[in-house]
């Protein structure tokens, strides 16, 4: 059945067949790391022409970061690959949070051959049942004939409806068997995503309007459906119209830009102040846009308080909507073709622009982060490193964030200056160590700008392998890790909801500026907050990967208790 392809045959070898899959959907970049079981594959990538680029990575689990972030900031899918066994469980949290965030990352992970299955073969595992409940679509290859249709299924799947992530395992035996040449075929417009828009029901859209009509106060809480949609135009005229605010979770960040007068920030528990909060609490209609309502973005449901206002939910995923609130008009399409929709069924409608509330708010928010930001305090309190990085950093500039002390901070006051994706965070799952890995990918993907990744320390210790990537292929990425000795944000729920009983959350301090130093990155540290701008811009302008080690204040003062938010 996956007999080897005999030489001077018009077919493919499968692997041959996955690489022109591959190109044929318009990939450009894959993100990996070898293995026995991938051989064929990689023989394939070195002798076919497909002017694809391999970026052999340190760890499969940071090969599908990459893909992620690569996915992130291009709009087409991103493509990770490993070896069997070990290479598959590591592939794997990219693959979960990829999937989670609505992100199509195609994962391939070579396998032992089908004809040695069932017989203890080194690394064999069931790769079937193992991806099946984290990624939207998976499958394993038993015969190479299957190959065309089951990698055209795949990039259906990923970026079609909502986004996901999908999983192919390619057993050697499968890679070696034949595939008709005039079987590979491929559309590329299903590289894109959304590569299939979906429109709203008018019945629908005429009840929303009705109700924007009517509505003293509608506020907009956008997810990240409309910035993977590329609503922002469409956004902008609706909330324009209506005079609404536009708030956003950290997904949404990038579909208004945040110095836009109707821009309220973000919202939630995580990167939400008690200034952006008000601006929901005040709303008489919430629509919410590609957003799923959860927890975080609602402080567990309570803002907007159920029955306070009445709720409209546009979403690609039939799912989602209802999931957690009443809602009052359903809207199940793409972002961008829903508020399309809405202007039309609105376009006699021109509300006079009051933005009074919203200024106040973010005047109000802006002024307590400021007087932090501008501490000379030792250890630096991360407030001033935000500030700075807002100083130093150009608008189109992408700053990927990792959980702990990152995210939250630099989604609430680091300010989105331009449209689209430029502060993105791993906010499914939020595994620690992903930011520097998601740079590296989002780089690839858009090599004219400037990024950067954010990391506590704890996420240092999860990534530092990966530093060699970087130095390898010469990345200009800076690094900035949130110096101080300790999982923090674990530190601080246990001062704010533990009466101060702290246990097992401090780790000794590494110098990681000597260790980004040993794999050949250029580093600085910085103890001084005088000193923050200058080192960060010299970071910064360096045509090389850099490092800045900052001491950074252990224990953050700005997170509510656990039970407010996760439990
Ligand atoms: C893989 C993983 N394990 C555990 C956690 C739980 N967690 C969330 S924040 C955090 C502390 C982060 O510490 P660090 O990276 O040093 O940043 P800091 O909070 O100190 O700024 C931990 C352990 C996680 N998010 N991911």
């Amino acid at each position: 059945m996956n007999k080897p392809v005999e030489a001077g045959t018009a077919s493919l070898t499968g692997a041959q067949a996955v690489v022109e899959m591959l190109r044929l959907h318009g990939v450009e970049v894959i993100f990996g790391l070898c293995g026995d079981t991938s051989l064929p594959l990689y023989d394939a990538l070195a002798t076919m022409p497909h002017g694809m680029r391999h970026v052999l990575t340190r760890d499969e689990r940071h090969a599908a970061y990459m893909a992620d972030g690569y996915a992130r900031v291009t709009g087409r899918v991103g493509v990770c690959e490993g070896p069997s066994g070990g290479g598959a469980t590591y592939l794997l949290p990219g693959l979960v949070e990829a999937n989670e965030s609505s992100i199509p990352v195609l994962a391939i992970n070579t396998d032992v051959s089908v004809s040695s299955r069932g017989r203890f073969t080194l690394t064999e595992l069931d790769q079937k049942a193992l991806m099946r409940p984290l990624t939207k679509w998976n499958a394993v290859l038993d015969r190479s004939a299957d190959i065309p249709r089951v990698f055209r299924a795949a990039f259906e799947a990923m970026t079609s409806g909502r986004p996901g992530a999908a999983h192919v395992a390619l057993p050697f035996d499968v890679q070696n068997g034949p595939v008709e040449r005039s079987d590979a075929w491929g559309d590329p417009s299903l590289g894109t995503y959304p590569s299939r828009r979906i429109a709203p029901d008018p019945f629908y859209v005429q009840l929303a309007a009705k109700l924007l009509r009517s509505a003293r106060r509608p506020v907009f809480i956008c997810g990240g459906g409309p910035v993977i949609s590329g609503a922002q135009a469409e956004l902008a005229e609706l909330a324009t119209r209506l005079s609404a605010p536009v708030a956003t979770t950290i997904s949404g960040q990038g579909v208004i830009a945040e110095t836009q007068e109707l821009a309220v920030g973000v919202v939630g528990s995580n990167g939400g102040t008690p200034e952006t909060r008000s601006i929901v609490d005040q709303a008489d209609l919430v629509v919410f846009v590609g957003c799923r309502a959860g927890s975080v973005t609602t402080e567990r449901w309570r803002h907007p308080a159920p029955g306070q206002a009445k709720i409209v939910h546009i979403d690609v995923d039939p799912q989602t909507i209802g999931a957690n609130y009443k809602v009052d008009v359903p809207i199940v399409a793409d972002a961008r073709l829903a508020l399309e929709a809405l202007n039309l069924e609105l376009q006699d409608l021109r509300k006079p622009l009051d933005v009074g509330a919203v200024a106040k708010a973010k005047a109000e928010k802006f002024a307590r982060f400021d007087a932090l930001a501008s501490s000379d305090d030792r250890p630096i309190k991360p407030e001033r490193v935000v500030k700075a990085l807002s100083e130093v950093l150009e608008a189109d500039a992408i700053v990927v964030a990792d959980p702990g002390t990152p995210c939250p901070y630099l989604s609430a006051y680091y300010p989105i200056r331009k449209e689209g994706r430029t502060l993105f965070s791993n906010r499914a799952h939020g595994a620690l160590g992903y930011s520097l890995s998601a740079a590296v990918g989002a780089h690839f993907g858009r090599p004219e700008v400037k990024t950067v990744a954010v990391m506590g320390d704890g996420s240092f210790g999860m990534c530092a392998g990966e530093l060699e990537t970087l130095v390898r292929y010469k990345l200009p990425i800076t690094l900035v890790v949130i110096r101080n000795a300790v999982y923090g944000w674990i530190k601080a729920g246990q001062k704010s909801g533990y009466g101060q009983r702290y246990f097992s959350v401090d780790f000794g301090v590494t110098d990681h500026a000597k260790v980004a130093e040993a794999f050949g990155v250029r580093s600085w540290s910085v103890e001084d907050p005088a000193k923050l701008v200058g080192v960060l811009k010299e970071a910064v302008g360096y045509e090389g990967p850099t490092l800045v080690d900052v001491a950074c204040q252990p224990l953050q003062e700005a997170r509510a208790p656990v039970s407010e938010w996760v439990a």
